[in-house]
């Protein structure tokens, strides 16, 4: 597999989940404007069967090393991302949710669906892209998200680009990342406002904004439900003083941006 099949197939599950990612990079192309991707996002648990190191291995494959790492102590998330050394490719952001920080009840039931896993799906190289890969219930995303939002979208979605993001640096026709969030939100797609509508600031090298995720239609075992599925993001990154665009993640940013699959 190539790098373009990779980011082709992830499009494709993302976009079929999130139609408004499609329709808003069309929005930017009848601009005139040609969309650069700045980074893809991923979500999972760190069991030892599918932590961080699981979903990042076909990127390893590819030439992408791991970078920073980034904590999230109130939401119980820890997160890394990786960079491959030709700038154009988007980088790659994946968090963790630590079971053991949560309570015995939540971390039973993420268990319990991990167990329902074939060995096959276990040991797919694909996993980051496979959908959800158990039945459960509404009653238990329910009581999932009373604990973690995160947990409970992951049980809901499983294994999926939960957002890519647009690089706004490479955008020619709006001069402020506010504009470009008003003319998303105007075009009809509520902004997540959690923090500010724009997340960081020149002075941290970055500066931030997403989409609530799009509702859709969600099977369960109980019943078929509408959720918060995926979203979009915009991201513009700042010279730093020793030269160069920051290429990092900023946590206070990312804690906000987390929030964008909230119900
Ligand atoms: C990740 C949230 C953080 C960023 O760019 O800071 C993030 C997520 O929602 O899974 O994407
Ligand atoms: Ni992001």
């Amino acid at each position: 597999m190539t790098l373009d099949d990779l980011f082709s197939q992830l499009w494709q599950r993302y976009a079929a989940l999130t139609p408004q990612a499609q329709e808003i990079k069309d929005l930017f192309e009848t601009r005139g404007e040609t969309v650069v991707n700045d980074h893809v996002a991923f979500r999972t648990l760190n069991d030892h069967r599918l932590g961080i190191h699981k979903l990042a291995q076909p990127f390893l494959d590819l030439g992408y090393t791991e970078q920073d790492e980034y904590h999230f102590e109130a939401k119980k998330l820890y997160a890394k991302y990786y960079a491959h050394e030709d700038p154009l490719r988007p980088k790659v952001f994946i968090s963790e949710l630590l079971l053991e920080k949560c309570s015995d009840e939540l971390r039973h039931t993420m268990e319990c669906l991990v167990d329902t896993m074939t060995e096959d799906q276990l040991s797919d190289p694909m996993m980051l892209n496979m959908g959800r890969p158990w039945d459960t219930s509404h009653a238990d995303y329910e009581k999932l998200y009373a604990e973690s939002e995160y947990a409970a979208w992951l049980s809901a979605f499983g294994f999926c680009a939960n957002h890519f993001t647009v690089f706004f640096n490479a955008l020619k026709t709006f001069d402020e990342l506010k504009d470009l969030a008003e003319f998303v939100e105007e075009s009809g797609y509520p902004m997540n406002t959690s923090g500010g509508l724009i997340k960081g600031s020149p002075e941290v090298y970055l500066e931030q904004c997403s989409t609530m995720a799009t509702k859709v239609p969600v099977t369960f075992t109980d019943g078929t439900f509408e959720l918060p599925s995926c979203f979009y993001e915009f991201a513009r990154r700042y010279e730093m003083p020793e030269g160069g665009l920051y290429q990092g993640f900023v946590a206070a940013s990312a804690d906000k941006i987390f929030e964008s699959t909230n119900q």
